[in-house]
């Protein structure tokens, strides 16, 4: 039994999802909603102390964090291998992993995203002077991931990876906005890739059931 426990908005969720569906991986997503009022239920803290999404579990075999699950799902099924043999293309895809844990998650998704369409959805207005002092690390992030992106396909060039699946989810949202737009115009490889990894089925399946 596989089942992934989290709520389809959630870019960390849709990477899971991604890398499920890449590998051809049935999984059942059982809904969590991390931001209801109150949190989620302690049952799911029991699983996941930290109370983010998502969490897997694979026959009683519980493991929260999305690295150590995308890593795990690549390593215990079959399909197509979605990490690179080569050392130094496997280091450049958890490099890329790792820039987008720790520097586009929050300015890409909270700080420019939920921000400008979120927010305004609501509603509320966008705080202005938050979008504008998170351009420059959105710049830097767009940057490095087109610098260390490779010709082809995928961002390590023919073989679709894992950084493909963590990294499609956050730009996705990111694009939406007029900053995502304006700076992917100055990275014509990220967002070609984007724009074709977007037509994948994965990507389709994945689509949230109602707006994030
Ligand atoms: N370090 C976690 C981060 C996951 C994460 O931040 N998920 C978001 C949803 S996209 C979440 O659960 N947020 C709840 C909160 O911050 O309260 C991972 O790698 O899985």
């Amino acid at each position: 039994m596989i089942e992934l426990l989290g709520s389809d908005y959630s870019v960390y969720v849709r990477s899971a999802r991604l890398a499920l569906a890449e590998k051809g991986v049935s999984y059942r997503l059982s809904a969590v909603d991390v931001f209801a009022p109150g949190g989620p239920p302690d049952a799911y803290l029991a699983l996941n102390p930290f109370a983010k999404i998502p969490t897997l579990n694979h026959d009683g075999f519980v493991l929260y964090e999305s690295g150590a699950i995308l890593r795990y799902v690549d390593e215990a099924f079959e399909g197509p291998a979605l990490q690179p043999a080569d050392k130094r293309e496997r280091a450049r895809m958890n490099q890329i992993l790792s820039v987008l844990d720790a520097y586009a998650y929050t300015t890409l998704v909270w700080e420019i995203f939920v921000e400008r369409i979120v927010k305004t959805r609501g509603g509320n207005p966008s705080d202005e002077v938050r979008i504008s002092s998170a351009m420059g690390q959105a710049r830097r992030v767009v940057t490095a991931l087109e610098t260390l992106s490779q010709a082809g396909p995928f961002l390590l060039g023919e073989q679709l990876t894992l950084a493909d699946c963590h990294a499609a989810p956050m730009l996705h949202l990111f694009s939406q906005t007029e900053e995502g737009e304006l700076l992917l115009k100055g990275a014509p490889g990220l967002a070609g890739w984007l724009d074709s990894f977007r037509s994948r089925p994965s990507f389709v399946e994945t689509e949230p059931a109602s707006a994030v």
